[in-house]
This record gives structure tokens, C-alpha cells and sequence, in this order.
């Protein structure tokens, strides 16, 4: 055990009022109390029935994850060429024989497979995925959802939409969704960083833009961001930004984003949020698999948060390199939310070092997680492993509290996850309830 770890040794063996805890007791009503709170999962890629064949789910979905391609390249001779040219079915087939049947599943992401076979009962060492296939096709969907978001403990789940994506807009304009467990977010990739390839799109939809974004086409972004704030009631802005990305530079990005975007969210009560540090596409052959991480300048962050303070930012970053900064940051603004351990850093050792970390240096003003699932059983497993990660980490907190004096009760463990994983964000975006 290392030295800033508090020893059950030194817990104190004094009779206590029966709500406040001994540090024997601490770790069982830790577990008790992240099992027993429903968290809100504040950014995935899910969406809700109404999307229709958008919302991915089911065992071919789950095994064609893209983190799984990435690893399935490592494990078989089959080239990208090849694989892409297989149908859904056979990726899953060859994917299943690769990381399950002839290696050890492992990594985190195949373990998540087997955590979800094993939560329906289903085999989890088969030859092939006949059984699992026939249970996914006869499940009806809105049960299945409502039954997958409790198992995995969560209330309710954020999607990520965006208006210029050529099968999603259809959706918003006939109406749109009201699943009560599915939030919108407007997700501005395509305005903000993808100005130049999809200016077009809004002057096609009677926006006057331009592609140098000059003249009225900043107004004109503001008119099409409340028309999109109406028709979604979205919870948040949202963008994923490179490693390169700064701000203030003289990009069409950072014009957009300080003169429309926080503008608008400014306007209608939105936080935005910055997922900051991917490299795209640093090997194009495995398309969505091909992404890559860099070390971010945070000083881009500073700036935001100083010259916007009465906007509230949401950010995640990348690169393990970037998290101390990030606690940094949040400890000189307040209008600053670190959030979730993203992609490449969602594996237990490294969520472990950066939770523990925003812990000390945060108490309990961070969101730790989000599970960013693609497809709907997967937040089964990632919740899970939140939850395992969690529970060690927040019992040394509460028992290095005990050991330095102060006693600890249930009420205030239950406070304590409640805020994390739960009101943190209610009071930044005013869900409530969600
Ligand atoms: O984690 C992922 O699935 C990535 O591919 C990204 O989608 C990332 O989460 C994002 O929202 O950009
Ligand atoms: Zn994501």
C-alpha cells in the first residue's frame, strides 16, 4: 500500500453514533452507495429509438467497436482492405475468432464484451456468436433499452447530435425525439472546425454564410444555432477539438467559436464542452480506428476561461500529459468542469492516476466519467468499471479523513457521489430529474 494510503489500523475503535462509519465500515457503504446512485452518462454517441438504425446495439455492433478494430489488427493477418470489405456479420465473426477464441480477451475493451455477455446470461466462451445473436434479435427495443440503462445503473444518457449530419437531420426536422432518458447536445464539429467543408450546408438551409465566415455570416451562425437550441433543447454545446487546437489564433475556428458560439451559449443558459487532444486519422486505412492522441497547450483553455468568464466550459482532455494542468486550470476557474477519462484514457490504471488526482486537488467539483458508448450494452461494462475503479479511491479518501480527525457518515458519502456523478452536471446545464 502506498504512503498516502489511510491503513484500516488506524481507524478508530470507538463506539460511534450508528450513522457515522468505522473505517472497516467504510469501503462496504462506499460500494453500496455507487451502486445504489443513478449516474447520468453526460456524453456518449447513443441515440434514442426515434434516431432508428443510429442507435447501435446488439452483439455484431459490439464487436465491430471501433476500439476493438484497433486492436483486431494487431491479433490477425487480415489487412483493412480485406476487412472493410466484409459484411457487418463477418467483421464480427473474425473479430470474435481473433481477440476471444484465439487470444485472451483481456484488454479493456474485449473484457467489456465478456462482462456484457455474461450480464444476459449468455456464453462468454463460445466457438461462435449463434446464441448471442438470437438472444440480441429477439429483445424489443424500448425494453431492452430501459433494461441495459439499469443494469448498468444509469438514469439517463446525453447523445451527441449533429444538425449538419446528413442522416440525423431528417430526424430533428420531422419532430425530433422526447425519450425521456435521452438528452440532446449540439455538437458543432462541423461548423466550427469543418467551417470550409460545410459552410455550404447552412447557405443551402438559407443562412447567409460565406466560407471566410465574414460579412453577416457570424450573426447568421447565431440565427442558426437558436434555431437548432429551439428544435433540440440540447444540454450543452459541444466540439472535439486536435492537439493543435489554441485559442485566440487567426483561424475561421476561433473567430466562430469567440464571436457566434459562446455568444449563443451565453444566451441560452448552455455550457459548451471541449474534448481536446485528438490526432485524426493518423492511420486513414482504419477509418474511424485510425484516430490518434497529442499533447494539447492548455494555455488555449486559460484564455477561454478568462476572456469568457461568464460562459462555463465543460473539458476533457486527451493526452495523459494534459491532466495536471487540467486540475490546474480548474483550481484558477471556477467557470471550468474537468470531465471523464476519454477514450484512450479509459482503462483502470489510467482512470485510477487521474481521478485520484482531480480528487485531491478538487474534492468532489469534477465529473470523473462519462462512458462515450457507441453502442447501447457497452455501458454496461464501462459503468461498471467505473464503479470498481471508484470504489477503492474514494474509500482512502474517506479513511485518510478519519485518520486525520474527522468522522465520516453515510449521508455525506451519499452527497459526496451524488454530486460526482450527478448534480454536478444537473447544475451546470439545469437538468433535473434526468
Ligand atoms: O471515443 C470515441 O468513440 C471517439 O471516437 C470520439 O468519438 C470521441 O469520443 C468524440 O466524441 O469525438
Ligand atoms: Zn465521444
Amino acid at each position: 500500500m502506498e504512503a498516502t494510503s489511510a491503513n484500516q489500523s488506524d481507524s478508530k475503535s470507538k463506539a460511534l453514533p450508528s450513522d457515522l462509519l468505522s473505517g472497516e465500515q467504510i469501503q462496504t457503504v462506499v460500494e453500496d452507495v455507487l451502486a445504489c446512485t443513478p449516474f447520468i452518462d453526460i456524453h456518449t454517441h447513443l441515440f434514442s429509438p426515434a434516431f432508428g438504425k443510429l442507435g447501435l446495439w446488439g452483439i455484431d455492433e459490439l464487436l465491430t467497436y471501433h476500439y476493438l478494430e484497433a486492436e483486431f489488427f494487431r491479433s490477425s493477418n487480415t489487412t483493412p482492405g480485406q476487412y472493410w470489405k466484409l459484411s457487418k456479420r463477418e467483421r464480427a465473426d473474425a473479430i470474435w475468432r481473433a481477440l476471444f477464441v484465439e487470444n485472451s480477451p483481456i484488454s479493456e475493451s474485449t473484457r467489456g464484451i465478456v462482462a456484457v455477455l455474461n450480464a444476459f446470461d449468455l456464453p462468454t466462451d463460445a466457438s461462435g456468436l449463434e446464441e448471442a445473436r438470437i438472444f440480441f434479435a429477439a429483445q424489443p427495443l424500448d425494453e431492452h433499452i430501459r433494461r441495459v440503462l439499469e443494469i448498468a445503473g444509469v438514469s439517463s444518457v446525453v447523445m451527441t447530435n449533429d444538425p449538419l449530419d446528413p442522416d440525423e437531420q431528417p430526424v430533428w426536422l420531422n419532430g425530433g425525439q422526447d425519450h425521456a432518458q435521452f438528452h440532446a447536445v449540439l455538437r458543432l464539429d462541423r461548423i466550427l472546425w469543418g467551417w470550409p467543408r460545410h459552410w455550404q450546408q447552412l447557405a443551402s438551409q438559407g443562412y447567409a454564410v460565406d466560407e471566410k465566415a465574414s460579412g453577416k455570416s457570424i450573426a447568421e451562425v447565431r440565427r442558426f444555432l437558436a434555431d437548432w437550441n429551439e428544435r433540440m433543447r440540447p444540454l450543452y454545446m459541444a466540439v472535439s477539438l486536435t492537439d493543435t487546437f489554441f485559442y485566440p489564433d487567426d483561424s475561421i475556428a476561433s473567430k466562430i467559436l469567440g464571436e457566434a458560439v459562446l455568444p449563443s451559449c451565453r444566451e441560452f443558459g448552455l455550457p459548451m464542452s471541449l474534448m481536446i487532444g485528438v490526432r485524426r486519422q493518423v492511420n486513414p486505412a482504419l477509418q474511424l480506428a485510425g484516430d490518434g492522441v497529442g499533447k494539447a497547450d492548455l494555455r488555449a483553455v486559460e484564455n477561454l476561461c478568462r476572456s469568457f468568464p461568464e460562459n462555463k466550459f465543460l473539458v476533457s482532455v486527451l493526452s495523459r500529459e494534459n491532466q495536471h494542468e487540467l486540475c490546474v486550470y480548474a483550481r484558477k476557474f471556477n467557470n471550468l468542469m474537468p470531465f471523464g477519462c476519454w477514450w484512450f484514457l479509459n482503462n483502470p490504471s489510467i482512470v485510477e492516476e487521474i481521478t485520484r488526482e482531480r480528487m485531491e486537488m478538487l474534492g468532489t467539483s469534477f465529473i470523473p466519467q462519462h462512458s462515450d458508448a457507441r453502442v447501447l450494452e457497452q455501458v454496461i461494462y464501462k459503468w461498471r468499471n467505473t464503479r470498481r475503479t471508484m470504489a477503492p479511491i474514494l474509500t482512502n479518501a474517506y479513511r485518510l479523513l478519519l485518520s486525520d480527525g474527522r468522522e465520516v457518515s453515510r449521508k455525506e458519502i451519499e452527497r459526496d457521489v451524488n454530486r460526482l456523478f450527478r448534480s454536478n452536471f444537473e447544475n451546470l446545464t439545469g437538468l433535473r430529474g434526468g
